[in-house]
């Protein structure tokens, strides 16, 4: 069977009245950018892009090289073509206006430029993270206000993994579709459409170093999950953690499990270490739709009426059936 490429999925959607032709636009121009971060990601030491920039972001992290770049690039490919309003990164701190000397569009572009930061230098996947918000009617020069908008406004979100392939997985409100990058070709073919998380699963995601700080609903389910076969769950659960969300969310979508970065009490300050607006949202966005489920341990991740654009919150996404236990705990501690 001959696959059809982004392009071809995006103007299908467009006649189908899904998306008008500024979405697709921005989606178009969204996947050139991760094609050029991958080549830069693929280059690696031969780039001269690998180590730390010198600098640190507004949450206080040492941004790499790779991370600089990856915005710069995506901050480039998306300011002329007249499809965004405003756009907001994980490293800058405040939103980024268009500049003057091109047209303005009806969206907002949010996004985490390179995911895993941390597994850059040592040849383990990274991604790109991002989602698209309506500019709220009526206003010109959209702040950090236009951008505190749920979750459950997003129109599209989507993710790329540059691993040993690059894949770019989309949704548009409609599914969950996965495009696989052909590097000779220089595009992206459609490679899973409709992608289904299973509701039961026997392996987690989680980052276990920090088990002595978490609550004790965080505890009691881990506990259980180790207890094996003879234990209340009565089977044995597998873990996996590559410290990339993206990574890990891509196979928790291929194969099914539960990601979870839990609030701990290491920091009480911070609810957990992810950001909501450029991880924890496009993620729920796109786990919801092929059918798992993602809330904070206590709510649903895509109900949540954002107060800062650079916002943590505690995430457990995946399998339905694994999360809502896990929440059902948090809800009422035995
Ligand atoms: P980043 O956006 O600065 O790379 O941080 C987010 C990453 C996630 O991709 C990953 O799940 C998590 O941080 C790993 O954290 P830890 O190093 O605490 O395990
Ligand atoms: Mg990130």
């Amino acid at each position: 069977m001959k696959s059809i490429s982004l392009t071809q999925f995006l103007i299908e959607q467009q006649r189908e009245g899904r998306i008008n032709a500024d979405l697709r636009l921005l989606i178009e121009v969204v996947a050139r950018a991760c094609k050029r971060i991958s080549i830069a990601v693929g280059k690696g030491a031969l780039g001269g892009v690998l180590g730390s920039a010198g600098t640190e972001n507004v949450q206080g992290e040492t941004q790499k090289k790779l991370d600089v770049l990856s915005n710069e690039i995506l901050l480039e490919a998306n300011a002329w073509g007249g499809h965004l309003a405003a756009l907001a990164s994980e490293e800058m701190d405040d939103p980024h206006p268009i500049p003057d000397r091109y047209p303005k569009g009806e969206y907002l572009l949010v996004f985490d430029p390179l995911d895993g930061s941390s597994n850059i230098d040592v040849n383990i996947s990274v991604g790109t993270i991002f989602s698209v918000l309506r500019c709220p009617e009526g206003v010109k020069e959209p702040d950090e206000k236009a951008f505190l908008q749920p979750g459950t406004q997003q129109v599209a979100a989507g993710y790329a993994v540059y691993g040993s392939s690059t894949v770019l997985v989309l949704t548009l409100g409609d599914g969950v579709y996965q495009f696989t990058l052909d590097r000779e070709q220089g595009n992206f073919p459609l490679t899973h459409a409709k992608m289904r998380i299973p509701e039961d699963t026997s392996e987690f995601a989680i980052n276990m170093s920090n088990m002595r700080h978490w609550e004790p609903p965080m505890r009691r389910y881990i506990d259980e999950l180790l207890a094996g076969k003879t234990g209340p769950r009565g089977r044995d659960f597998n873990m996996r953690w590559v410290a990339s969300m993206v990574a890990d969310v891509h196979r928790i979508l291929t194969r099914g499990g539960i990601f979870i970065y839990p609030r701990d009490l290491k920091d009480p300050g911070k609810p957990g270490k992810l950001r909501l607006m450029y991880e924890a949202n496009p993620m729920a966005f796109i786990v919801e739709q092929a059918g798992g489920a993602a809330t904070t341990g206590r709510e649903r991740i895509l109900a949540i009426a954002p107060a800062q654009l650079h916002q943590r919150v505690p995430v457990f996404l995946g399998s339905k059936n694994e999360v809502e236990r896990v929440t059902a705990y948090h809800l009422t501690p035995a």
